[in-house]
């Protein structure tokens, strides 16, 4: 009862936003900057409401906007949960909105998009917004008092969590669709440097890793999985839980409530005959020796747990980085690979290599000794890394080592900006013709360019054309083209 009541209020909070205050902004503030708020998504995660909103701004005057502020004042706690194109930061009750720095100016006829995913355990509701809008030297305020017409408004807002009933029309392709991909390949193995089906020939994965589970659960569901195998043909997904980013398993994160989404992950995809990677996504941690105690007791409880299905495939960690060298990388995976064979003969292992994950030749030359279905993770984003990668895989190959891309994007390497599927289509054919199996960045609705969505999808599963971003675009048609 208390809960549904605090949801109620969170309902409310984004009636508000949506409804009330931005339409009723002071004449003189609307005329400096146009903005819009729209609800996207909500969902309930472990007693929490999460409510994700997108915010536009927009400058229909014929004057630079050159700077803005906005705040939203909240009547009861709320925790940021995380935020895109602009800085927030949550300072007693209000959530501040600052501009991300390219997105400081706004150009006459210009706009600009940004998001952010609140959550609230208890009630929340917000009392009003404030903020201001710089038109070269003249400053416009943006000011609006909302708290006493809560009690008026009666109108229940009808947002619902968006789950998408997702009907899921076969693919027009002409592939045999009648098997699963687990029932098309069984068991994987590793065979010199290719991946190999359990008779022995090679099979190149595609797949789809999700963004932090961390950070969107909501795209965990079997439907999106479904979507993805039967619309795309995608055959594998990766589960990418972070171990230092925000609310991370080694960073404060509530363990138990990210292993259900993780576990559940594996559930779906095994459900649907699909290939699953558990990913210990670590990221600003550096070195996977960090964590390596948090890794061992996680993988050993994994192993356990999935030791007699064909389709989980342990990526024991992401991306070393901040100069960890391969010796120090090698130690971890030597130990972690030794808890997980001790339940697991055959999974397949992939180990994460120095540098990102892109030295792979650094790895080629001293590669891990007396284990089998090793593989060695690469990663690559097209709009930053071009041929001078490629010569680096090849290298690696060329030395007899068994890559796998287990993370790429054909954004910036910052998982934004442009995004350049020239470069993206030279990676493919590269990667198809050497049998390398690849894993696209991200499931997710995020305003960044390698989120597979578009900000403005409100679905979770069932994708349409108009859902997907330019990447995801693009990535369907190379996965369903073949
Ligand atoms: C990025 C996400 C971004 C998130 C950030 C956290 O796209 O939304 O805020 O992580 O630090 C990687 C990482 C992957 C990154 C991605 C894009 O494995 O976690 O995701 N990337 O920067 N390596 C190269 C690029």
């Amino acid at each position: 009862m208390k809960q549904h009541h605090g949801l109620r209020r969170l309902l409310l909070l984004t009636l508000f936003l949506a409804v009330l205050i931005l339409p009723a902004l002071p004449a003189r503030a609307a005329s400096a900057m146009k903005t819009s708020f729209r609800t996207v998504n909500t969902w309930k995660q472990g007693g929490d409401t999460y409510v994700q909103m997108t915010v536009t701004l927009r400058n229909p005057k014929s004057v630079k906007i050159t700077n803005w502020n906005l705040t939203l004042n909240m009547d009861r706690k709320i925790t940021f949960v995380s935020g895109w194109n602009a800085k927030y930061s949550v300072s007693a009750r209000k959530l501040k909105v600052r501009p991300a720095g390219y997105n400081k100016k706004i150009l006459p006829g210009g706009s600009c998009e940004l998001g952010f995913i609140i959550k609230a355990r208890g009630k929340a509701a917000c009392k009003t917004v404030s903020g201001t809008v710089w038109n070269g030297k003249k400053k416009h305020k943006i000011s609006k008092n909302v708290g006493k017409k809560t009690g008026t408004t009666a109108a229940e807002p009808e947002i619902k969590p968006t789950s998408a009933p997702a009907p899921t029309p076969k693919p027009s392709g002409s592939s045999d669709t009648s098997k699963t991909p687990l029932q098309k390949n069984g068991r994987l193995k590793v065979k010199g440097t290719y991946l190999v089906n359990e008779k022995g020939s090679p099979v190149v994965l595609k797949g789809v890793s999700t963004h932090g589970i961390n950070w969107f659960p909501q795209f965990v569901n079997k439907e999106a999985f479904r979507t993805l195998r039967d619309q795309w043909g995608v055959q594998c997904i990766r589960l990418a839980m972070y171990t230092e980013e925000y609310n991370g398993y080694c960073s404060g994160g509530n363990r138990e409530e990210l292993k259900k989404t993780l576990t559940d992950g594996v559930r779906y995809a095994t459900e649907l005959g699909m290939y699953v990677i558990i990913d210990w996504h670590i990221l600003s941690d550096g070195s996977p020796a960090a964590h390596q105690a948090d890794a061992k007791t996680f993988f050993k409880e994994m192993s356990a747990k999935y030791k007699n299905q064909k389709n989980v495939i342990y990526e024991i960690c992401n991306e070393p980085n901040g100069g960890t060298s391969w010796s120090t990388i090698k130690a971890y995976a030597r130990s972690v690979i030794k808890t997980i064979r001790a339940n697991d003969k055959n999974a397949v292992i992939l180990v994460g290599t120095p540098n990102w994950s892109q030295d792979v030749d650094t790895a080629a030359d001293n590669p891990i000794t007396g284990y089998q279905g090793i593989m060695y993770t690469f990663h690559f984003y097209a709009a930053t890394h071009g041929e001078d990668y490629r010569k680096k895989v090849e290298t690696a190959l060329g030395k007899g080592l068994p890559v796998f891309v287990s993370e790429f994007g054909i954004s910036e390497a910052s998982g934004n900006g442009a995004v350049d599927k020239q470069e993206g289509n030279r990676w493919i054919s590269f990667l198809n013709k050497n049998k390398i199996s690849y894993v696209c960045w991200n499931l997710s609705n995020k305003g960044e360019s390698s989120s597979l969505l578009k900000s403005s999808c409100t679905r979770t599963s069932g994708f349409a054309d108009g859902d997907l971003s330019a990447e995801g675009k693009w990535y369907r048609d190379v996965v369903k083209n073949g």
